[in-house]
């Protein structure tokens, strides 16, 4: 273990504020990084105090106004070499990430894939930095719009994905000239140095400034706020809870910077009478079981036809019970532990909230003891009949529970699926083709993402991805999430030798 940490650039003890490569020596409180798998303690990790957070932000503004200079195609060359030196460390990234965060190791290799993936799509993206040009309404005038690099950017992230949302926004931010700063979430530090350290060397290597890719790491009350609140920073793309969302999201906008938010989802699928149930069984399980239903595009829902609805739970409740819960390391375990045992009690609480609305639990749900699992940080993953309308349906609870919802007609489905603040991702499960188009109509799904027999999870990056309602709105990675990272530019050029005014006007004599 201590290899893989050693071979991954980690140090012991790490320090909260890296510039670069180069560690800061911080004087912030000390945290340590605990495996949820066994209990561990991986490394002590110093906080960045409040001189740390200033040098690094200071450093990457420096870095910004050398980056921005850089042709934007070469910017890529960087990005492409940074995609490189992770496709040769996909294996040991992969297993920091199932020891430090709990997913299981295929899935640990695949959100390192996700961030390789990034980096080739911002490498293409780097030459195609379009800006539209238009027909002035003047003779000799020539109208058009060109993107600019933005400045330093401000990343926050949480500890379910913790390389590959740094990667959206931090791929992006390097093509279009900006530089980086990132928090990470306080639970899983390591990887974040890890990555840092790993892009940060290339860019080294390349003779580019250490201020393009930095790392802060403190709590959200502090670091997180100072970001927030900081004027240096034109932009704050924030991941995580709608509280913190709320709380970044409104000291952003009162200094009238540039909010990008990615938070709450509570995702819900629509299986009506005509489904395919063997592609059901198998979206269901990776959408709800996967990542210990810690994603943001878990499936937490399940609206379902009356007319299937006890064959699907009699199938799902069967798969549930193969799921292997273990060690996530090893081969054949589907789920490894929460993030921690607050997320179990957290978890509990709501399971009793659910049986004291009325609801009934249909499988699973009870916290794991004996041998790995008395870390306190395992369950069973659950399966519950509910009413649409239960408080605490309307709630993301990052755990592994499965709501069941019955539903009569498709509009009733529709008005569930929709019934809820959060408007992440969304799918259905249909061999109708009316009612998958109703899904994708204006009528239809309120979500960001929405997909026909396709899970609510295990989104690619080429699409943009972000969500609606308290979601937050903002959209990262693929398609044009690119023109957040940049400040667009429209300008007009006149080579006709006289003055004439938009919109017709006459004022004064034309010479
Ligand atoms: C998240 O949970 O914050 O679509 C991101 C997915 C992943 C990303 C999830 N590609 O499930």
């Amino acid at each position: 273990m201590d290899t893989l940490l050693e071979r991954l650039g980690i140090r012991e003890p790490e320090q909260g504020a890296l510039i670069g490569l180069n560690r800061l020596d911080c004087l912030g409180s000390v945290i340590e990084s605990i495996s949820p798998v066994d209990g561990k303690i991986l490394c002590k990790i110093r906080q960045a105090d409040a001189t740390a957070y200033d040098r690094v932000v200071q450093a990457a503004g420096e870095a910004f106004l050398r980056w921005r200079d850089v042709p934007a195609p070469q910017r890529g060359e960087l990005v492409r070499r940074i995609g490189e030196a992770f496709r040769g460390r996909k294996k040991e990234l992969g297993a920091l990430i199932s020891i430090e965060m709990g997913k299981i190791r295929a899935e640990g290799e695949g959100e390192v894939q996700e961030l390789i993936d990034m980096c080739d799509f911002a490498v293409g993206q780097s030459r195609m930095l379009y800006g539209l040009s238009m027909h002035s309404e003047r003779p000799g005038h020539r109208l058009f719009e060109q993107y600019h690099p933005l400045g330093p950017v401000g990343v926050i992230t949480a500890f379910n994905f913790p390389v590959a949302v740094w990667a959206w926004n931090a791929m992006l931010a390097l093509i279009a000239g900006d530089t980086v700063v990132w928090k990470p979430s306080g639970k899983v530090p390591l990887c974040a140095v890890a990555a840092n350290v790993l892009a940060a060397g290339v860019a080294a290597d390349c003779g580019f400034p250490p201020g393009l890719l930095n790392v802060v790491i403190g709590p959200g009350e502090d670091i997180g706020e100072k970001l927030a609140a900081d004027e240096r920073l034109p932009l704050i793309s924030a991941t995580g809870s709608v509280p913190m969302g709320r709380r970044v999201g409104s000291v952003v906008v009162s200094r009238l910077a540039r909010p990008l938010l990615e938070l709450g989802g509570n995702n819900g699928v629509i299986v009506t009478p005509g489904a395919d149930l063997d592609l059901v069984v198998r979206a269901v399980l990776f959408g709800a079981v996967g990542t210990s239903g810690q994603r943001c595009t878990t499936i937490r829902r399940l609206i379902v036809s009356n007319s299937i609805f006890d064959v699907l739970k009699k199938r799902l409740i069967a798969a549930y019970r193969q799921v292997k819960i273990g060690n996530p390391l090893e081969d054949g375990v589907l789920m490894g532990p929460l993030i921690d045992k607050e997320a179990v009690e957290t978890m509990q609480k709501a399971l009793a909230e659910i049986t004291k609305s009325g609801g009934k639990i249909l499988y699973g749900g009870e916290p794991l003891t004996g041998g790995l699992y008395d870390t306190g940080a395992y369950a069973r993953p659950c399966i519950c009949e509910v009413q649409s309308s239960f408080p605490v349906v309307k709630k993301e609870t990052f755990a592994p529970i499965l709501y069941m919802i019955r539903y009569e007609t498709i509009e009733e489905a529709l008005k569930f699926h929709n019934d809820v603040p959060q408007g992440l991702s969304s799918a259905i499960f249909t061999n109708d083709l009316r009612d998958s188009e109703l899904f994708l109509s204006a009528r239809g799904s309120d979500c960001g993402i929405a997909n026909v027999n396709v899970s609510t999870s295990g989104a690619e990056i080429g699409g943009a991805f972000g969500g609606e309602k308290q979601t937050g709105g903002g959209r990262e990675s693929g398609s044009d999430a690119w023109k957040a990272y940049m400040r667009r530019q429209t300008c007009t050029v006149n080579w006709s030798g006289r003055m004439d005014l938009a919109q017709g006007i006459e004022f004064g004599e034309q010479g």
